[in-house]
C-alpha cells in the first residue's frame, strides 16, 4: 500500500533556457546561456566574447570578462540554448503530452529577459507576458497546475555585463520588479512559485572548485546575500498580491556522507552540510543566518555588505515550502588517496557501494529518503522534490520505439524512497522529474544526455526534426500517476 496523499502533485520539470529556445524572438534579450557553447562530459562549456582588439576568446564559467571585452555570439561555435528543443513553438504539443501522462503539475521557468530584455525596463514586454499567459491557460485545460521558477540561471546578459550582475545591490530591485510583474500578470493562473533555482550552487564546493580563492568565496557569499534579500522581498510581495500563493526556496539537494569513520571526515561532512545545504535553506526557511555562518565567513575572510533592512526583509520573507533537486549523494573525505567523482557542481570520493552514470553521477535512492527526513525534521515545512532523474543515452529502434528500462528502474527506486519518507511522517506534497521531455543539458550543453519520458529528435550539433516521441517510461509514469504511486511495476 503506497502512502502518497490524495492530491499529490505528480509531474515533470524543465527550465526556460533549456527547453524554450526562441532566444531572439518576441523581443527577448540575451542571457548568459546564449553566449555559452555546447560541451561534453570531458570538455567544459565555454562562454564566448570579443576582446577590446576584436579577437575572439572563451572563458570558463567562473572566469571574469577581460577588461574592455564584451560577450558575443561567434560564428565558429554552436549555442544549444538558442533553439533548445523549441518549446517556444511546441508548448501546446508538449503540454498535451504531459496531459496525456496525467501530470498534475508542470514546473517551468520564466525567462527574465523575455519580459525585461535588459533587466532595466520599467514594464514587462507585452509579447512575453502573453506568451506565458497562453502557456498557463494551456496547462489548465489539462488540469495541470503550473509550478513557476522565477529565476533559473538566467539573469539578463545586460545586467551581468554592464551592471555587475548579482554583485551589485541594485540587481535586487531589478529582480523584484521582474518578480512583481510575474505575480501581477499571472495572478489567478499560477499559485505555486519558486524564487531561485538551486540557489546554493553559488556556494563553491571545495572539491569541485579547489582553486577557489577567498576573494571569490567572499563574492559568492555576497551574491547569495543579495539573492536571499531579493527572494525575501519577492515572497512578501507575492503574498501581498495573492495570499493564496505558495512560494518556495529551491536547493540543489545532495546527500553528503562521511567518506570514512575518521573523525576528521565526520566533521568535514558536517561542515559540508552546513555550507552547501543548510546555509541557504536556513536563511530562506528560518529568516536569519545560522550560527555556523560565522565560522564559514571567518574561514574565508568574508565581510558582507548587509544592512538592518536586509535582516528585516529576511525575517519577513521566509518561504512557505522547501523544494529541492535530488540526483545523487556525495562522499566527503579529508583523505587524499581517493578517486574523485563529480556532478552537478559538486565532487567527492567514489562510493564503492553505489553505481555511477555515464556522466559520473551516483545513483542513490536511499539518499533521497535520508535527505527528506533530515530536512523535514529541520524545517517542518511542506516539501516538494522538484528535480530528479537519470541523464542517459537513448536508442531509437527501427520502428521508432525507445526502450528505457534503466530510467524506469531509477524512478521506481526513487519513488519508493519518497513513499518511505511519507510513511515516516514527511509532508511531501509533490514530485516533478527533471527534463520530463528531453532538454539541453545545463552542465554539458549536450542533447545526448537525456532525461525525458518524451524523446526529442535533436542532436548535439543542433540537427534534427524536433519531433516528439513517447519512450517506454512515458507509459510507465502514466500508470504511476493514475495509481497515485501504487503501481510501480
Ligand atoms: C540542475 C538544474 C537543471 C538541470 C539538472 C540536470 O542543476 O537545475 O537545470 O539541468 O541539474 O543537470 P544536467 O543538465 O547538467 O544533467
Amino acid at each position: 500500500m503506497a502512502h502518497f496523499p490524495e492530491g499529490f502533485l505528480w509531474g515533470g520539470a524543465v527550465a526556460a533556457n533549456q527547453w524554450e529556445g526562441g532566444w531572439n524572438l518576441g523581443g527577448r534579450g540575451p542571457a548568459m546561456t546564449d553566449v555559452t557553447t555546447g560541451g561534453s562530459v570531458k570538455e567544459r562549456r565555454k562562454i564566448t566574447y570579443i576582446d577590446k582588439d576584436g579577437n575572439h576568446g572563451t572563458l570558463d564559467r567562473h572566469q571574469k570578462l577581460p577588461e574592455g571585452a564584451h560577450y558575443a555570439v561567434l560564428d565558429e561555435y554552436h549555442y544549444p540554448n538558442h533553439e533548445a528543443v523549441d518549446g517556444y513553438h511546441h508548448y501546446k504539443e508538449d503540454i498535451a503530452l504531459f496531459g496525456e501522462m496525467g501530470f498534475k503539475q508542470f514546473r517551468m521557468s520564466i525567462s527574465w529577459s523575455r519580459l525585461f530584455p535588459t533587466g532595466l525596463e520599467k514594464e514587462p514586454l507585452k509579447e512575453g507576458v502573453e506568451f506565458y499567459r497562453d502557456m498557463f491557460k494551456e496547462m489548465h485545460k489539462y488540469g495541470i497546475e503550473p509550478l513557476v521558477t522565477i529565476w533559473h540561471f538566467d539573469t539578463p546578459l545586460y545586467l551581468e555585463e554592464h551592471c555587475g550582475g548579482w554583485l551589485n545591490r541594485e540587481t535586487i530591485d531589478h529582480f523584484v520588479r521582474f518578480a512583481t510583474a510575474c505575480f501581477t500578470e499571472f495572478k489567478g493562473l499560477v499559485h505555486n512559485w519558486l524564487t531561485f533555482n538551486e540557489i546554493n550552487n553559488t556556494m563553491p564546493d571545495p572539491v569541485f572548485r579547489p582553486d577557489c580563492s577567498d576573494e571569490e568565496f567572499a563574492e559568492a557569499c555576497q551574491h547569495l546575500h543579495y539573492q536571499f534579500v531579493a527572494s525575501a522581498k519577492a515572497v512578501q510581495i507575492g503574498h501581498a498580491i495573492d495570499p493564496s500563493n505558495m512560494i518556495g526556496c529551491m536547493i540543489c539537494g545532495i546527500c553528503y556522507y562521511p567518506g570514512t569513520c575518521d573523525p576528521a571526515d565526520i566533521i568535514e561532512n558536517r561542515h559540508r552540510w552546513e555550507e552547501k545545504i543548510f546555509y541557504c535553506g536556513d536563511v530562506q526557511c528560518k529568516g536569519y543566518y545560522p550560527t555556523f555562518a560565522k565560522r564559514i565567513w571567518d574561514e574565508h575572510n568574508v565581510k558582507l555588505d548587509i544592512t538592518e533592512d536586509d535582516l528585516d526583509d529576511l525575517a519577513r520573507g521566509t518561504v512557505d515550502m522547501y523544494t529541492f533537486s535530488y540526483y545523487m549523494s556525495q562522499n566527503v573525505t579529508t583523505h587524499k588517496d581517493v578517486e574523485i567523482v563529480g556532478g552537478n557542481m559538486s565532487a567527492g570520493s567514489r562510493n564503492p557501494y553505489l553505481e555511477y552514470s555515464d556522466w559520473g553521477w551516483s545513483t542513490d535512492p536511499s539518499g533521497l529518503d535520508y535527505y527528506l527526513e533530515m530536512i523535514y525534521d529541520r524545517y517542518e515545512l511542506p516539501i516538494m522534490v522538484v528535480e530528479n532523474g537519470l541523464g542517459a543515452y537513448d536508442t531509437v529502434e527501427e520502428d521508432g520505439s525507445i526502450h528505457d528500462p534503466f530510467r524506469i528502474d531509477y524512478y521506481r527506486k526513487h519513488i519508493q524512497a519518497m513513499d518511505k519518507a511519507i510513511a515516516h511522517g514527511v509532508d511531501l506534497i509533490g514530485y516533478t522529474t527533471w527534463g520530463c521531455i528531453d532538454v539541453v543539458s545545463a552542465g554539458t550543453g549536450e542533447m545526448r544526455k537525456r532525461y525525458g519520458f518524451i524523446y526529442v529528435d535533436m542532436d548535439d550539433e543542433g540537427k534534427g526534426s524536433m519531433k516528439r516521441s513517447r519512450k517506454d517510461s512515458f507509459f510507465w509514469y502514466k500508470k504511476v500517476i493514475a495509481s497515485n504511486g501504487e503501481d510501480l511495476a
